[in-house]
């Protein structure tokens, strides 16, 4: 049985890889942080099926005990501080987090067995302020936030890591990707979720920063395929995620209200404090690599997704569900991969 070990298997996408790892028949360990009260939401019945170990990024000696206790063949590193506006506020953290979180795993590798293969979450913010559109792997980095900045050293590292001592690591540079387990406070959930409550007369306005950002956005459960493939490869190399298509935050609110027979423009305000102190206005992946070497691309499209979030949102607020991040099953993959018709669809 192959062994696996993630850092954030709290966080959206560590829900879904684990899912994903056990279905291909996988030893699940996840390094879990101390906090006053579990969060375990979004891990749902996963809970019982994955080895939960206390951790932290910030403390070597726990990083390498999870090592040790774990075993794993592959180690995925989607830890981080990840909310881009709280990096200007935390800069120092998300740099403790984010970037130098990666080199401690990096080295935990390296001293209990450098043979475990390692996969680093990197991200699109590293494009920053782009030179060329659509992105790639040879594309110029630029980053914009103090978190762009800090996944740039942790990608760096993941690189330099390979170069100097031949460690099975692999940088995944992934584009923004959502689901409805994602945290309340990005930018498609915010929306999704408000239009439910709105939907629900639990709501009248929603409060937004910049309408005209454009960003590629795909389906979380899609995107932990790719990471997993990436492991799989007989050399590590690194490989661009994204859907190769580009949209507006005002595309996304106009999608999500216009889904419940609403118009966006009578319930958005815009409102300053959210605008960034350095925005990234545009980012549109090409991973013609990943679909050349790995086979992958993404299946489902940005109108579908932000419908089946709109869709989840308002039945887990009609359930009363209590969770904002619930382990909502992962809704287009039930029958054969194919779109289910919309969860709860309201004219
Ligand atoms: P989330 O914010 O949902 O999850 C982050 C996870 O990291 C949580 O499990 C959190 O634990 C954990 N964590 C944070 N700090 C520490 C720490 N000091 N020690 C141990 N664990 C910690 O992120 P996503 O799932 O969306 O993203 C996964 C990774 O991929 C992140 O690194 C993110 O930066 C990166 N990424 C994400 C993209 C996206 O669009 N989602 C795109 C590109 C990259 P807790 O539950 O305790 O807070
Ligand atoms: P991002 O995601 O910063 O791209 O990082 P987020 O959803 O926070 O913002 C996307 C864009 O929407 C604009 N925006 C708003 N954003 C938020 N959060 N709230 C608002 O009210 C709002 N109004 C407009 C933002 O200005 C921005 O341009 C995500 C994270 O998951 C990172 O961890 C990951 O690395 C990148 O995606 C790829």
């Amino acid at each position: 049985m192959r062994r696996a070990l993630i850092t954030g298997i709290t966080g959206q996408d560590g829900s879904y890889l684990a899912e994903l790892l056990l279905r291909n028949g996988y030893k699940v360990c996840g390094l879990v942080r101390r906090s006053s009260s579990t969060n375990y939401d979004r891990l749902g019945s996963l809970r019982d099926q994955v080895e939960l170990i206390p951790g932290d990024l910030l403390d070597s000696s726990s990083l390498i005990s999870a090592i040790q206790i774990s075993e794993p063949d592959e180690v995925y590193n989607l830890a981080a501080q990840s909310f881009v506006p709280t990096s200007w506020n935390q800069p120092v953290l998300t740099g403790e987090f984010t970037a130098l979180g990666v080199t401690r795993m990096l080295e935990a590798i390296r001293t209990v067995n450098p043979k475990i293969r390692f996969y680093q979450a990197s991200s699109s913010e590293m494009f920053g302020m782009v030179n060329e559109s659509p992105q790639n792997e040879n594309t110029r980095f630029y980053p914009r936030s103090p978190y762009g900045v800090a996944k740039l050293y942790g990608h760096w590292m993941t690189v330099n890591y390979r170069e100097s001592y031949g460690v099975y690591a692999v940088s995944g540079i992934l584009f923004n990707h959502e689901s409805p387990r994602r945290g309340l406070e990005f930018v498609s959930r915010k929306v999704t979720h408000a239009v439910a409550r709105i939907r629900l007369g639990l709501q009248q306005k929603l409060k937004m920063g910049n309408l005209d950002a454009k960003r590629d956005w795909g389906y979380a459960a899609d995107y932990v395929e790719a990471m997993w493939l990436m492991m799989q490869q007989p050399a590590p190399e690194d490989f661009v995620i994204a859907t190769g298509e580009c949209h507006s935050v005002r595309e996304l609110v106009e999608i999500a209200f216009g889904h419940i027979g609403l118009d966006y423009r009578d319930f958005v305000e815009i409102d300053p404090a959210l605008y960034r102190p350095a925005e990234v206005d545009h980012l549109r992946g090409d991973c013609a690599k990943a679909h050349a070497k790995l086979g992958w691309r993404a299946r489902v499209p940005f109108e579908d997704l932000v419908r089946m979030m709109v869709d989840c949102d308002l039945v887990q607020l009609q359930a009363g569900s209590g969770s904002s991040t619930p382990n909502v099953a992962s809704p287009f993959f039930v029958t054969d991969g194919r779109p289910l018709a919309p969860l709860n669809r309201v004219s």
